[in-house]
């Protein structure tokens, strides 16, 4: 049985994090397990609090979980402090998992508060060389490599620098950007060379938990035995056929519909 594991933030409301990630696992038949980091109190309309795990339970999680069921890839998501980070370092220390997907989220409310100079330095230190891909929307790139990222070519610039700074792949996701209505792209920076994947912007309000669902999906793929360029293309695939299936609840920005045959 292919097995794939997720360290990162709860949303009760089920649209993102933890939450969103099993549901891409089971979708894709693989065995999902989760490391929580962090509790959020949270619905489709917004966060309203946070509750942080201490970094020795998060450790004594992740030992649970490698002494017995070792992961064929892991997708790492909201990292809320330096001590949550630097537990999760020392667990990949020790047992070297090897498909490690980072997703860098931003943000004080659901993320790591980028703000602290420290964990932002820390993560990219420790985390991003352990990691075969990360995975930044423009944002988060911008704020990693404190400059903008206004075209195509300045986002292959941000990806390779990302990438050789700290010897990851590295995918930078335009949804956040100043590509037009119609059209949306990302490019994945590998081992010396860049692959851009197309995808149409579909009309669809609701696309709460969207970058915790493509991390995830990618993680399944690359467990499932996929390369990477190919891991993302169908993860991509996946992503776009849950928000085209038109889910619409809650009262605020919806969740995806994750039932999607693979
Ligand atoms: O998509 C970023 C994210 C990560 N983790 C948790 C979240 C969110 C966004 O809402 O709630 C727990």
């Amino acid at each position: 049985m292919i097995s794939v594991l997720t360290i990162a933030g709860s949303d009760p409301s089920g649209g993102a994090g933890i939450q969103a990630d099993l549901k891409t696992m089971e979708a894709h038949g693989v065995y999902g397990m989760s490391v929580i980091t962090a509790l959020t109190a949270q619905n489709t309309m917004g966060v309203t609090g946070k509750f942080i795990i201490p970094g020795d339970f998060v450790k004594q999680q992740l030992g649970s979980v490698f002494d017995d069921i070792f992961p064929d890839a892991i997708k790492i998501g909201m990292l809320p402090d330096v001590d949550v980070m630097r537990a999760v370092r020392d667990v990949i220390r020790t047992y070297m998992p090897q498909n490690i997907i980072l997703d860098p989220v931003l943000g004080s409310t659901s993320g790591t508060s980028f703000s602290k100079e420290a964990s932002r330095a820390f993560m990219k230190k420790e985390l991003f060389p352990l990691s075969r891909v990360i995975t930044p929307n423009i944002p988060e790139a911008e704020v990693l490599l404190s400059c903008r990222i206004e075209s195509e070519k300045e986002m292959e610039n941000a990806a390779k620098l990302l990438g050789d700074m700290y010897g990851c792949s590295v995918l930078i996701k335009g949804g956040h950007s100043f590509f037009t209505k119609d059209e949306c792209r990302d490019c994945l920076y590998s081992e010396g060379s860049f692959t851009w994947f197309e995808s149409k912007r579909i009309d669809n309000p609701n696309t709460h938990g969207t970058g915790c669902t493509l991390s995830s999906a990618i993680a399944c793929n690359l467990a499932l035995g996929f390369g990477l360029q190919e891991s993302v293309k169908k993860a991509k695939e996946y992503l776009t056929k849950c928000i085209e299936a038109g889910l619409d609840i809650g009262k605020g920005r919806g969740p995806l519909e994750h039932r999607i045959e693979n």
